[in-house]
Protein backbone atom coordinates (compact mmCIF):
# COMPACT_ATOMS: atom_id res chain seq x y z
CA UNK A 1 0.00 0.00 0.00
CA UNK A 2 1.45 3.10 -1.05
CA UNK A 3 1.35 6.01 1.77
CA UNK A 4 -2.44 7.44 2.01
CA UNK A 5 -1.67 10.84 2.04
CA UNK A 6 1.69 12.55 0.56
CA UNK A 7 1.31 16.39 0.78
CA UNK A 8 2.28 16.67 4.79
CA UNK A 9 4.31 13.54 6.72
CA UNK A 10 1.59 11.97 8.78
CA UNK A 11 2.08 9.61 12.01
CA UNK A 12 0.06 7.31 14.89
CA UNK A 13 -3.36 7.50 12.72
CA UNK A 14 -6.54 7.36 14.94
CA UNK A 15 -9.38 6.75 12.71
CA UNK A 16 -12.95 6.59 13.22
CA UNK A 17 -16.57 6.49 11.26
CA UNK A 18 -18.17 9.67 12.64
CA UNK A 19 -21.19 10.60 10.48
CA UNK A 20 -21.22 7.78 7.80
CA UNK A 21 -17.60 9.34 6.41
CA UNK A 22 -14.23 7.47 7.53
CA UNK A 23 -11.84 10.11 9.90
CA UNK A 24 -8.48 10.17 10.41
CA UNK A 25 -7.01 12.10 13.09
CA UNK A 26 -2.91 11.71 12.75
CA UNK A 27 0.05 13.35 14.36
CA UNK A 28 1.28 15.87 12.12
CA UNK A 29 5.38 15.21 11.71
CA UNK A 30 7.81 18.15 10.67
CA UNK A 31 11.53 18.68 10.70
CA UNK A 32 12.68 20.69 13.18
CA UNK A 33 16.14 20.06 13.00
CA UNK A 34 16.44 18.55 16.24
CA UNK A 35 19.00 15.50 16.96
CA UNK A 36 17.09 12.12 17.12
CA UNK A 37 17.80 10.33 20.76
CA UNK A 38 15.68 7.93 22.91
CA UNK A 39 13.67 10.54 24.41
CA UNK A 40 11.91 11.40 21.43
CA UNK A 41 12.51 15.05 21.01
CA UNK A 42 12.51 14.96 17.30
CA UNK A 43 8.69 13.96 17.34
CA UNK A 44 8.52 18.11 17.61
CA UNK A 45 4.96 18.29 16.30
CA UNK A 46 2.95 21.35 16.57
CA UNK A 47 -0.39 21.23 15.45
CA UNK A 48 -3.07 18.53 14.66
CA UNK A 49 -4.46 18.37 10.55
CA UNK A 50 -8.20 16.29 10.34
CA UNK A 51 -8.48 13.72 7.05
CA UNK A 52 -11.71 12.60 5.56
CA UNK A 53 -11.94 8.94 3.64
CA UNK A 54 -15.54 9.18 2.14
CA UNK A 55 -14.87 5.43 0.78
CA UNK A 56 -12.30 2.46 0.86
CA UNK A 57 -13.80 0.10 -1.84
CA UNK A 58 -11.38 0.77 -4.39
CA UNK A 59 -8.84 -1.24 -2.00
CA UNK A 60 -9.59 -4.62 -3.34
CA UNK A 61 -6.54 -7.04 -1.41
CA UNK A 62 -4.47 -6.53 1.55
CA UNK A 63 -1.71 -4.24 0.22
CA UNK A 64 -2.85 -2.76 -3.15
CA UNK A 65 -4.88 -0.18 -4.53
CA UNK A 66 -5.42 0.33 -7.71
CA UNK A 67 -7.63 3.20 -7.52
CA UNK A 68 -5.94 5.00 -4.40
CA UNK A 69 -8.53 6.43 -2.02
CA UNK A 70 -9.20 10.21 -2.19
CA UNK A 71 -8.27 11.91 1.61
CA UNK A 72 -9.40 14.95 2.06
CA UNK A 73 -7.19 17.35 4.15
CA UNK A 74 -9.32 19.23 6.84
CA UNK A 75 -6.32 21.39 7.29
CA UNK A 76 -5.09 22.56 10.88
CA UNK A 77 -7.92 22.29 13.23
CA UNK A 78 -5.54 22.72 16.81
CA UNK A 79 -2.10 24.50 16.96
CA UNK A 80 0.45 24.62 20.09
CA UNK A 81 -0.21 28.22 20.21
CA UNK A 82 -4.21 28.47 20.72
CA UNK A 83 -3.77 25.52 24.15
CA UNK A 84 -2.52 27.44 27.11
CA UNK A 85 -1.13 24.45 29.03
CA UNK A 86 1.32 23.19 26.39
CA UNK A 87 5.02 23.93 25.77
CA UNK A 88 5.58 21.84 23.24
CA UNK A 89 5.06 18.09 21.35
CA UNK A 90 2.18 17.60 20.00
CA UNK A 91 2.25 13.72 19.79
CA UNK A 92 -0.68 10.88 19.05
CA UNK A 93 -4.12 11.83 19.15
CA UNK A 94 -7.38 10.55 19.61
CA UNK A 95 -11.27 11.71 18.70
CA UNK A 96 -14.54 10.52 19.68
CA UNK A 97 -18.24 11.72 19.92
CA UNK A 98 -20.21 12.31 22.95
CA UNK A 99 -23.98 11.33 21.98
CA UNK A 100 -25.21 13.13 25.22
CA UNK A 101 -23.76 16.76 24.61
CA UNK A 102 -23.32 15.78 20.76
CA UNK A 103 -19.44 17.28 21.00
CA UNK A 104 -16.77 16.18 18.94
CA UNK A 105 -13.66 15.24 21.74
CA UNK A 106 -10.28 15.77 20.58
CA UNK A 107 -7.64 13.88 22.95
CA UNK A 108 -4.13 14.78 22.74
CA UNK A 109 -0.69 14.52 24.77
CA UNK A 110 1.70 17.04 24.84
CA UNK A 111 4.18 18.56 27.46
CA UNK A 112 2.85 21.04 29.94
CA UNK A 113 4.73 23.92 31.23
CA UNK A 114 6.26 22.58 34.09
CA UNK A 115 9.94 22.66 34.54
CA UNK A 116 10.99 18.57 33.81
CA UNK A 117 7.79 19.35 30.92
CA UNK A 118 5.71 15.95 31.62
CA UNK A 119 3.55 15.18 29.24
CA UNK A 120 -0.32 15.33 30.27
CA UNK A 121 -3.43 14.61 27.89
CA UNK A 122 -5.46 17.44 26.91
CA UNK A 123 -9.08 18.02 25.40
CA UNK A 124 -10.84 20.12 22.61
CA UNK A 125 -14.02 19.87 22.17
CA UNK A 126 -16.27 21.03 18.66
CA UNK A 127 -19.36 20.51 16.74
CA UNK A 128 -18.13 18.21 14.18
CA UNK A 129 -15.80 15.81 13.40
CA UNK A 130 -13.45 18.64 12.12
CA UNK A 131 -13.45 21.48 14.63
CA UNK A 132 -13.33 23.90 14.93
CA UNK A 133 -12.35 22.59 18.18
CA UNK A 134 -11.37 24.52 21.51
CA UNK A 135 -8.99 23.41 23.66
CA UNK A 136 -9.65 23.48 27.31
CA UNK A 137 -7.84 25.58 29.46
CA UNK A 138 -6.38 23.22 31.84
CA UNK A 139 -4.97 19.41 30.82
CA UNK A 140 -7.76 16.03 31.73
CA UNK A 141 -6.88 16.49 35.90
CA UNK A 142 -5.00 13.22 36.75
CA UNK A 143 -3.98 12.94 33.19
CA UNK A 144 -0.20 12.08 32.62
CA UNK A 145 2.18 10.52 29.94
CA UNK A 146 1.02 9.59 26.03
CA UNK A 147 -1.21 8.41 23.53
CA UNK A 148 -4.58 8.53 24.62
CA UNK A 149 -7.20 6.40 22.81
CA UNK A 150 -10.90 7.00 23.50
CA UNK A 151 -13.12 3.87 23.33
CA UNK A 152 -16.75 4.47 23.74
CA UNK A 153 -18.77 0.79 24.57
CA UNK A 154 -21.93 0.09 23.07
CA UNK A 155 -23.62 1.23 26.38
CA UNK A 156 -21.88 4.61 25.48
CA UNK A 157 -19.46 4.57 29.00
CA UNK A 158 -16.25 6.29 27.79
CA UNK A 159 -13.17 4.73 28.53
CA UNK A 160 -9.98 6.74 28.12
CA UNK A 161 -6.67 4.35 27.27
CA UNK A 162 -3.25 5.46 27.59
CA UNK A 163 0.50 5.41 28.25
CA UNK A 164 3.66 5.15 26.75
CA UNK A 165 7.03 4.34 28.31
CA UNK A 166 10.78 6.06 27.56
CA UNK A 167 9.72 9.60 25.96
CA UNK A 168 5.90 9.10 27.18
CA UNK A 169 7.57 8.79 30.79
CA UNK A 170 5.19 6.06 31.95
CA UNK A 171 8.32 4.97 33.95
CA UNK A 172 8.08 7.93 35.89
CA UNK A 173 4.84 6.94 37.72
CA UNK A 174 5.74 3.11 39.13
CA UNK A 175 4.08 3.04 42.47
CA UNK A 176 1.10 5.26 41.64
CA UNK A 177 -1.12 3.50 38.94
CA UNK A 178 -3.48 6.30 38.88
CA UNK A 179 -0.54 8.85 38.06
CA UNK A 180 -0.35 10.68 41.72
CA UNK A 181 3.73 10.29 42.13
CA UNK A 182 6.21 11.67 39.84
CA UNK A 183 9.70 10.53 39.27
CA UNK A 184 11.81 12.76 37.92
CA UNK A 185 15.10 10.59 37.90
CA UNK A 186 13.32 8.44 35.29
CA UNK A 187 12.57 10.39 33.03
CA UNK A 188 14.22 8.86 29.28
CA UNK A 189 14.68 5.40 28.22
CA UNK A 190 14.28 3.66 31.32
CA UNK A 191 12.13 0.85 32.80
CA UNK A 192 11.72 -2.00 34.91
CA UNK A 193 14.18 -5.00 33.98
CA UNK A 194 14.31 -7.66 35.50
CA UNK A 195 13.12 -11.48 34.89
CA UNK A 196 10.92 -11.37 38.28
CA UNK A 197 9.54 -7.69 37.64
CA UNK A 198 5.98 -7.26 35.73
CA UNK A 199 6.40 -4.98 32.70
CA UNK A 200 4.81 -1.55 33.42
CA UNK A 201 0.76 -2.06 32.29
CA UNK A 202 -1.10 0.81 30.17
CA UNK A 203 -3.59 3.09 31.91
CA UNK A 204 -7.00 3.25 31.54
CA UNK A 205 -9.51 5.65 32.86
CA UNK A 206 -13.37 5.58 32.94
CA UNK A 207 -14.45 8.92 32.06
CA UNK A 208 -17.40 10.94 33.08
CA UNK A 209 -20.44 12.23 31.24
CA UNK A 210 -18.68 15.09 30.23
CA UNK A 211 -16.06 12.81 28.38
CA UNK A 212 -13.75 15.45 29.45
CA UNK A 213 -12.61 14.14 33.02
CA UNK A 214 -12.17 10.76 35.08
CA UNK A 215 -15.31 9.49 37.00
CA UNK A 216 -12.06 7.76 39.08
CA UNK A 217 -8.27 7.58 38.94
CA UNK A 218 -6.94 6.04 36.32
CA UNK A 219 -5.69 2.25 37.28
CA UNK A 220 -3.58 -0.65 35.14
CA UNK A 221 -4.53 -2.18 32.23
CA UNK A 222 -3.31 -5.18 33.00
CA UNK A 223 -1.68 -7.61 30.05
CA UNK A 224 -1.32 -11.25 31.13
CA UNK A 225 1.07 -13.98 29.81
CA UNK A 226 -1.52 -16.49 28.43
CA UNK A 227 1.05 -19.12 29.19
CA UNK A 228 1.64 -18.18 32.65
CA UNK A 229 -1.71 -16.38 33.28
CA UNK A 230 0.62 -13.75 34.80
CA UNK A 231 1.35 -10.46 33.85
CA UNK A 232 4.01 -10.27 31.50
CA UNK A 233 7.31 -9.74 32.55
CA UNK A 234 9.65 -6.34 31.86
CA UNK A 235 12.35 -8.62 29.98
CA UNK A 236 9.80 -9.96 27.65
CA UNK A 237 10.19 -6.53 24.96
CA UNK A 238 8.82 -9.07 22.35
CA UNK A 239 5.25 -8.79 23.64
CA UNK A 240 5.73 -5.74 26.26
CA UNK A 241 3.45 -2.43 26.22
CA UNK A 242 5.49 0.43 25.17
CA UNK A 243 2.87 2.58 23.36
CA UNK A 244 -0.18 2.96 20.93
CA UNK A 245 -2.58 1.77 22.99
CA UNK A 246 -6.17 1.20 20.47
CA UNK A 247 -9.27 -0.68 22.04
CA UNK A 248 -11.98 -1.73 19.53
CA UNK A 249 -14.25 -4.44 20.18
CA UNK A 250 -15.46 -7.40 17.81
CA UNK A 251 -18.24 -9.83 18.21
CA UNK A 252 -18.27 -8.74 22.25
CA UNK A 253 -15.00 -9.10 22.65
CA UNK A 254 -12.75 -6.41 23.74
CA UNK A 255 -9.43 -6.00 21.40
CA UNK A 256 -6.34 -4.02 22.96
CA UNK A 257 -3.53 -2.94 20.79
CA UNK A 258 -0.45 -1.87 21.06
CA UNK A 259 3.24 -0.99 20.27
CA UNK A 260 5.76 -3.12 21.63
CA UNK A 261 7.98 0.12 21.03
CA UNK A 262 11.99 -1.49 21.08
CA UNK A 263 11.23 -5.02 19.32
CA UNK A 264 8.86 -2.80 16.57
CA UNK A 265 5.71 -5.32 16.45
CA UNK A 266 1.87 -3.88 16.75
CA UNK A 267 0.48 -6.63 19.54
CA UNK A 268 -3.19 -7.10 20.61
CA UNK A 269 -4.82 -9.37 23.78
CA UNK A 270 -8.19 -9.56 24.47
CA UNK A 271 -10.74 -9.95 27.33
CA UNK A 272 -14.35 -10.05 28.25
CA UNK A 273 -14.52 -6.93 29.97
CA UNK A 274 -13.21 -3.26 28.44
CA UNK A 275 -11.18 -2.63 31.91
CA UNK A 276 -9.24 -5.96 31.58
CA UNK A 277 -7.66 -8.45 32.64
CA UNK A 278 -6.52 -9.00 29.12
CA UNK A 279 -4.39 -11.80 27.74
CA UNK A 280 -2.11 -11.26 25.16
CA UNK A 281 -3.28 -13.00 21.61
CA UNK A 282 -0.18 -12.36 19.17
CA UNK A 283 1.02 -9.75 16.68
CA UNK A 284 -1.28 -7.74 14.21
CA UNK A 285 1.91 -6.32 12.32
CA UNK A 286 5.79 -7.33 12.02
CA UNK A 287 7.57 -4.34 11.83
CA UNK A 288 8.06 -1.66 9.47
CA UNK A 289 10.44 0.85 7.96
CA UNK A 290 10.78 3.36 11.14
CA UNK A 291 11.61 2.90 14.91
CA UNK A 292 8.03 3.87 15.63
CA UNK A 293 4.59 1.44 15.03
CA UNK A 294 1.46 2.84 16.17
CA UNK A 295 -1.90 2.42 14.87
CA UNK A 296 -5.80 2.19 14.85
CA UNK A 297 -8.20 -0.12 13.82
CA UNK A 298 -11.81 0.46 12.63
CA UNK A 299 -14.71 -0.88 11.01
CA UNK A 300 -16.16 0.71 7.72
CA UNK A 301 -18.31 -0.05 4.75
CA UNK A 302 -18.48 -3.73 6.60
CA UNK A 303 -14.76 -4.71 5.93
CA UNK A 304 -12.08 -4.07 9.11
CA UNK A 305 -9.06 -1.83 8.54
CA UNK A 306 -6.00 -1.43 10.31
CA UNK A 307 -4.27 1.89 9.67
CA UNK A 308 -0.53 2.17 10.37
CA UNK A 309 2.02 4.30 9.87
CA UNK A 310 6.11 3.79 8.11
CA UNK A 311 8.44 6.33 6.55
CA UNK A 312 8.48 4.75 3.13
CA UNK A 313 8.03 8.53 2.26
CA UNK A 314 11.02 9.83 3.71
CA UNK A 315 13.10 7.05 2.73
CA UNK A 316 13.63 5.87 6.28
CA UNK A 317 13.88 9.31 8.67
CA UNK A 318 12.18 7.55 11.94
CA UNK A 319 10.21 11.33 12.61
CA UNK A 320 9.04 11.51 9.10
CA UNK A 321 6.39 9.45 8.71
CA UNK A 322 3.54 8.97 6.69
CA UNK A 323 -0.25 6.69 7.34
CA UNK A 324 -0.96 3.39 5.56
CA UNK A 325 -3.96 1.59 5.38
CA UNK A 326 -4.85 -1.98 4.74
CA UNK A 327 -7.31 -4.60 5.34
CA UNK A 328 -7.34 -6.72 8.07
CA UNK A 329 -9.95 -9.98 8.66
CA UNK A 330 -10.93 -12.17 11.82
CA UNK A 331 -9.90 -16.41 11.83
CA UNK A 332 -12.77 -18.43 13.11
CA UNK A 333 -11.31 -18.33 16.81
CA UNK A 334 -11.07 -14.27 16.57
CA UNK A 335 -7.57 -13.95 15.96
CA UNK A 336 -6.56 -10.86 13.87
CA UNK A 337 -5.11 -12.07 10.47
CA UNK A 338 -3.45 -9.74 7.74
CA UNK A 339 -5.16 -12.45 4.91
CA UNK A 340 -8.57 -13.53 4.50
CA UNK A 341 -8.73 -17.10 6.11
O1 LIG B 1 4.36 10.50 17.36
C1 LIG B 1 5.06 10.62 18.57
C2 LIG B 1 5.13 9.31 19.28
O2 LIG B 1 5.74 8.35 18.45
C3 LIG B 1 3.77 8.71 19.57
O3 LIG B 1 3.13 9.32 20.64
C4 LIG B 1 4.16 7.31 19.77
O4 LIG B 1 3.10 6.41 19.79
C5 LIG B 1 5.11 7.09 18.62
O5 LIG B 1 4.44 6.77 17.43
Amino acid sequence: MAPLITHVYTADPSAHVFEGKLYVYPSHDIESGIESNDNGDQYDMRDYHVFSIDTLKGITSSDTAPEPPKVTDHGAVLRTQDIPWVSKQLWAPDCAYNASTKEYILYFPARDKSADGRFRIGVAVGPTPTGPFTPDPEPIPGSFSIDPACFVDDDEQAYLYFGGLWGGQLQCYQGAEDGSAFDGSKLGPQEPSSDSAPALHPKVGVLDKSMRKFASPPRDLVLLAPETGEPIISTDHARRFFEAAWMHKYNGTYYFSYSTGDTHFLAYATSDSPLGPFTYRGRILEPVLGWTTHHSVVEFEGRWWLFYHDCELSHGKNHLRNVKVREIFYDQDGNIVLEKP
